[in-house]
């Protein structure tokens, strides 16, 4: 089934405003967004709702919620092939995620990893928190999407995704497109700088873990000559041995498009300190155009206000329309 006149497929895919963009979110997701972005149509939301999953400053969760969607444009997202727009804005999410909670069994969202790891970290847990993957599994298929192109951590609820609307089809007939999960080759798991074992992670406050997409260039530098790496002195791409080392040149790999062969042979001979330089100008490189862009854009807050309402107004119809099918396949309406 696909979506348009146009007989192009639909991707969906989203990030939470809930801290500062990261090199992470940067190669794992919307890298992969822009540059396959004319091949489809794409639906990029920011989901404030998931981000409510934990504590948010009210005032702060607004501000980022615009602060990611120009990001998404500083980045490259062209507004041509994609509608960008606020998860909040369009009620069906929620009212799909509902009727999905009623079809989804307990067990499944009890063995998330990222809800047990999240968990962990709470004082107190919130229904939400749990229920994060059914909000997710909503937002993916009310828009008929065929493809969701997220990093490793995001396999899981992709799969679950899957497992849903497999049991939907099969309880109630045939109402969602099943979809399919797409991770990048490199820079699909970013480590943290400061702890090569652990995911980079934007609600991460530690100096030196993230490299934040609207760092300075002197910080991200700073931030990269201090990584964590290990006593081998040894370039190689081993993730078991040498993680520190495995990160910095995943993120090299994801932002240069370069083979490993070929950047073990740049690299051959050399030291960490050389390794950290080339990184450390690679992702400035990569970062103070998109930068420049998101500064300019700003400067008119209006511009993204416009930018998420008409985003919201495009896609709300896809949204509306398979709500009412699966309203109408449970018996709410005719
Ligand atoms: N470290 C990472 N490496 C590669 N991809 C990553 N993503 C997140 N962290 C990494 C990808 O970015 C997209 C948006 O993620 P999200 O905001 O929906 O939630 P998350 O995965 O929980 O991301 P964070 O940054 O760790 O946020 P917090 O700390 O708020 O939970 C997804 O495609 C994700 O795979």
């Amino acid at each position: 089934m696909n979506n348009t006149q146009t007989g192009k497929k639909r991707v969906f895919s989203g990030i939470q405003p809930s801290g500062n963009l990261h090199i992470g979110n940067y190669l794992g997701a919307i890298k992969n967004w822009v540059a396959e972005q004319h091949k489809y149509h794409n639906v990029f939301c920011i989901v404030d709702l998931h981000a409510l999953t934990v504590p948010q400053d009210p005032a702060e969760l607004y501000q980022k919620t615009r602060e990611v969607a120009l990001l998404y444009l500083a980045c490259g997202i062209d507004l041509e092939h994609c509608a960008i727009f606020a998860q909040s804005h369009i009620s069906a999410h929620s009212e799909l995620t509902w009727l999905l909670n009623c079809v989804t069994p307990l067990g499944w969202l009890e063995r998330m990893t990222q809800y047990k790891d999240k968990a962990a970290k709470q004082e107190s847990v919130g229904v939400g928190l749990l229920d994060y993957p059914v909000l997710m599994a909503a937002d993916i298929i009310l828009y008929d999407s065929h493809y969701v192109p997220v990093g490793e951590d995001q396999k899981q609820h992709v799969e679950l995704t899957r497992d849903i609307a497999i049991r939907f089809n099969n309880l109630y007939g045939e109402t969602f497109v099943v979809p399919d999960v797409l991770i990048p080759k490199a820079g699909a798991r970013v480590k943290g700088l400061d702890d090569p074992t652990a995911k980079m992670s934007k609600s991460s406050v530690t100096q030196g873990h993230a490299l934040r997409l609207l760092d300075p260039p002197d910080v991200l530098r700073k931030s990269i000559m201090r990584a964590t790496t290990d006593s081998l002195n040894r370039i190689a791409f081993d993730p078991e041995n040498q993680p520190g080392v495995y990160n910095l040149l995943n993120i090299y790999q994801a932002i240069t498009n370069k083979s490993q062969a070929e950047i073990l042979a740049e690299f051959e001979g050399k030291g960490y300190g050389n390794l950290k330089k080339q990184v450390a100008e690679a992702v400035i490189a990569a970062l103070e155009p998109m930068q420049t862009r998101y500064y300019e854009m700003a400067q008119d807050p209006a511009y993204i206000e416009q930018i998420l309402k008409e985003g919201a107004d495009r896609v709300r119809p896809i949204a509306e329309h398979r709500l009412r099918v699966a309203q109408e396949r449970l018996g709410l309406r005719k």
